[in-house]
C-alpha cells in the first residue's frame, strides 16, 4: 500500500487447525502447490480490491474496511477471499502509522506490552505425536518487563529440550508447527510434568504458569472426545481439566471442548471461576455474533483473537471491544502457519489486552513477534508491561 508520505506492507496467516465458522481463506485448488497457491486472492487484490479503494484516505481503516466487507458481500468473505481482506486491510493500518511516523500500536490506543504465551510443547493437528491437546503453553506473566519475562520463556524452553532429550532421546527434540518440541508422550501428564520440570530447573517455579490449548474439535467425533488412549463425554473431559488444573499450575485453557459446545465451557468456567481462565478460539473465531452467543452463555474468560479468521481489522477491533466492555479478556494471536509479519504484535499493545500468543521462541516466524515486542518495550519502557493483568479468571 503506498501513498504520497506513506507505506504499508502486511501479510495473511494461515491454521491448520481452523474453526469451521472461520472466515474463508481462498486457495487456487488444482495441482499447483498442491492445490494452496494463492493466485486468485492476488488477483482479487491487483484488481477489484485495488479497483475498490484507490484514492480512499488510509486514516479511515473503517471505511476501507467497510468497503472491502461491501465488495465482498458475503458472511464469510468467500468471494475475495479473507487472506486477501487481511493483508489488505493491515497494510491500510501499516501504511497510516507510516504516514504519522510512528509504529502501528500507537495509532491503535493503550501501549500495554502484553505476557507472552510460549507454546513450548506441540500436539493435535500441529505435531505428528500422537498427543491429543495441541498445545502446552508457558505463560511467564510475573515479571517487571517483557524482556524479563522472554527471557526466562527460552530459558525454560532450552531447558525442555534438554529433559526431552533425556527421557526420549535427541531423535525426540524435532520441532511442531509453531516451534514446540513434538516428544511422542504417551498422555497428557507425561508432557505437563516435562513442563513443570523445566520451569523449576530453570528456577521460575513461582513466576511462570502453564497454559493449554486443546483445540479439542480435533479429537471430537461421534459425540466423545478421544484423549491418552480413552474416549470420554464432556462429563469425563470436564473432570479430567479439574483434576490437570489441581495437579499443576494451570491458569489458562482455550477450546477444551469442541467448536459448538457453548454450554460445556460455561460449566467448566464455572467450576474453575477464579483459577483458570476459559479462552475461546474455535467457538467463537472473532465473530461477534458468535462472542455475543459466547458471553450470554458465559462460555468463556477471555477471547482469542485472530485478525484472518475474521477478515478486517476493524471488525477484529470490534471484536475485542465487545469482549472488554463485558469484563472478558483478549488474547491476540499468532496462527500455526505464520509469516514474518508482526502486526500482532502491534495490535496487543494497542489494544491492551494483555496477552499474546505467539509459539515458541523459536522459528524466525514466531521470534518476530517478540522480537518487535522487545523493540516496543525499549520505546515505551519496561513498566508498559502488563504482567499478569491481562489473565482474566
Ligand atoms: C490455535 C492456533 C494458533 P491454528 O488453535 O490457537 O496457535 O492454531 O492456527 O492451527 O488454528
Ligand atoms: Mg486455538
Amino acid at each position: 500500500m503506498r501513498t504520497e508520505k506513506g507505506f504499508g506492507r502486511a501479510s495473511s496467516p494461515s491454521g491448520a487447525s481452523t474453526g469451521v465458522h472461520e472466515a474463508l481463506e481462498l486457495r487456487d485448488g488444482g495441482a499447483r502447490y498442491g492445490g494452496k497457491g494463492v493466485l486468485f486472492a492476488v488477483k482479487n487484490v491487483n484488481s477489484l480490491i485495488s479497483k475498490r479503494i484507490s484514492g480512499m484516505d488510509v486514516s479511515g481503516q473503517a471505511e476501507i474496511d467497510r468497503a472491502l466487507c461491501e465488495l465482498d458481500g458475503t458472511s464469510n468473505k468467500s468471494r475475495l477471499g479473507a487472506n486477501a481482506t487481511t493483508a489488505v486491510s493491515l497494510a491500510v493500518a501499516q501504511c497510516a502509522a507510516s504516514e504519522r511516523g510512528c509504529g502501528l500500536h500507537s495509532i491503535l490506543g493503550k501501549g500495554k506490552i502484553p505476557a507472552p504465551m510460549l507454546n513450548v510443547l506441540n500436539g493435535g493437528k500441529h505435531a505428528g505425536n500422537g498427543v491429543a491437546i495441541q498445545e502446552f503453553i508457558i505463560y511467564p506473566l510475573n515479571f517487571n518487563s517483557f524482556s524479563e519475562a522472554l527471557c526466562a520463556g527460552s530459558e525454560i524452553y532450552h531447558t525442555l529440550r534438554a529433559l526431552i532429550s533425556k527421557k526420549y532421546g535427541s531423535a525426540a527434540t524435532g520441532l511442531g508447527d509453531e516451534g514446540g518440541f513434538a516428544p511422542p508422550c504417551k498422555k497428557t501428564e507425561d508432557a505437563l510434568d516435562l513442563i513443570e520440570a523445566s520451569i523449576s530447573e530453570a528456577g521460575y517455579q513461582k513466576k511462570v504458569k502453564i497454559g493449554i490449548d486443546a483445540a479439542a474439535s480435533s479429537f471430537f467425533s461421534s459425540g466423545k472426545y478421544t484423549v491418552d488412549g480413552k474416549k470420554l463425554d464432556a462429563k469425563g473431559l470436564t473432570d479430567k481439566y479439574i483434576s490437570l488444573a489441581k495437579s499443576y499450575p494451570i491458569v489458562s485453557m482455550e477450546d477444551p471442548f469442541h467448536e459448538e459446545a457453548f454450554e460445556d465451557f460455561a460449566i467448566l468456567r464455572k467450576k474453575l471461576a477464579r483459577r483458570v481462565q476459559i479462552v475461546g478460539d474455535d467457538l467463537t473465531v472473532t465473530n461477534v455474533s458468535r462472542i455475543k452467543k459466547a458471553i450470554s452463555v458465559n462460555s468463556m474468560s477471555s477471547l482469542l483473537l485472530k485478525v484472518n479468521q475474521i477478515g478486517t481489522l476493524t471488525e477484529s477491533l470490534q471484536a475485542a471491544s465487545l469482549c472488554q466492555r463485558a469484563g472478558l479478556g483478549v488474547v491476540v494471536s499468532h496462527r500455526s502457519g505464520e509469516t514474518e509479519d508482526t502486526a500482532i504484535a502491534d495490535i496487543a499493545v494497542g489494544i491492551g489486552c494483555g496477552q499474546i500468543k505467539s509459539g515458541a521462541p523459536c522459528r524466525g516466524e514466531r521470534t518476530a513477534k517478540y522480537n518487535r515486542l522487545l523493540l516496543i518495550e525499549s520505546e515505551l519502557g519496561p513498566r508498559s508491561f502488563a504482567g499478569a493483568s491481562g489473565l482474566v479468571l
